[in-house]
């Protein structure tokens, strides 16, 4: 049984029916209803900042892909709520059904690195936002899980997820839904996951972000350069256009 948490998100709108297609068993979950019920599933509402019902919605988990969580900048109780604690209690969740977690992580960990610099996942964090110290903040988790607990888990940090690239920024961030889905399926599938961390972007021609997944039985192959024609320019503010982080480097 493989629980999907934020499922009624953009991700997991579209990533759920996919996994379903591969023959998954899946269990749905977000705080909010799923629109469009996915075939073969099953839907539980649990808030992730409950830590009994996580613990419930997770007791027979082979693998929980934690997508749920507050995706932009918002007050601080509520990320570190929805962000942190509901990234402790996955965990939690995780060592008590002997599950592993492949974590929805953000490239806005480290946001604050200039456009002109590539990065490995060695790199300190300098995220761009409290929602980044947060979804920092939930790395750290896995990390200690997998220290102290052998909790093994995968910390993607998503670029941009869309169907398709509309910006410039894009041309260095974009993730397709293929290479996504696929990387996901690599951390699923991996006999010895241990406690990663990857880049969530595609095969883009000015990526930002060096490969760390060789190796691993993933190999992006989409790039945002097909797009470049279509690309509208990035907002006019040179904080925007200085940082990796983009929007989110200003207030
Ligand atoms: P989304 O905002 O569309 O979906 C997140 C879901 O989490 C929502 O359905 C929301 O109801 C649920 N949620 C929020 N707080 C909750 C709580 N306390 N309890 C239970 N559910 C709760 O976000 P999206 O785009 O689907 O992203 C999924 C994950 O990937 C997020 O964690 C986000 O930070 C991360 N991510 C997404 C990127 C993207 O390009 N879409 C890029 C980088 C990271
Ligand atoms: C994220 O982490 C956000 O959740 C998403 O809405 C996008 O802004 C994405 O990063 C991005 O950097 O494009």
């Amino acid at each position: 049984m493989i629980v999907v948490t934020g499922a009624a998100g953009e991700i997991g709108t579209w990533l759920a029916p996919r996994l379903a297609a591969r023959g998954l068993e899946l269990r749905l979950s977000d705080i909010s209803e799923v629109v469009g019920k996915v075939k073969g599933t099953e839907f539980v509402r649990a808030d992730l900042t409950q830590a009994d019902a996580i613990r419930d919605l997770c007791k027979d988990a082979t693998a929980i892909i934690h997508l749920g969580g507050i995706r932009f900048e918002a007050p601080s109780e509520q990320l570190i709520a929805s962000n942190v604690l509901g990234t402790d209690n996955i965990f939690r969740a995780a060592r008590l059904a002997g599950a592993r977690v492949v974590y929805a992580s953000s490239n806005h960990v480290i946001g604050y690195y200039e456009r002109n610099r590539d990065l490995s996942t060695d790199d300190p964090f300098r995220p761009d936002s409290i929602y980044g110290v947060t979804k920092a903040a939930g790395e750290l988790i896995a990390r200690f899980y997998f220290d102290r607990y052998r909790v093994e888990s995968a910390s993607i940090r998503i670029g941009s997820a869309l169907e398709r690239p509309t910006r410039v920024r894009h041309r260095h961030t974009w993730v397709s839904y293929d290479d996504l889905e696929a990387l996901i399926i690599a951390c699923l599938q991996s006999p010895n996951l241990g406690c990663r961390t990857f880049w969530g972007v595609s095969a883009n021609t000015r990526k930002w972000w060096q490969d760390d997944s060789q190796g691993f039985g993933f190999v992006p192959k989409d790039d945002a350069e097909k797009y470049v024609a279509t690309l509208l320019p990035d907002p006019d503010d040179p904080q925007v256009r200085r940082f990796q982080g983009g929007e989110f480097c200003t207030e």
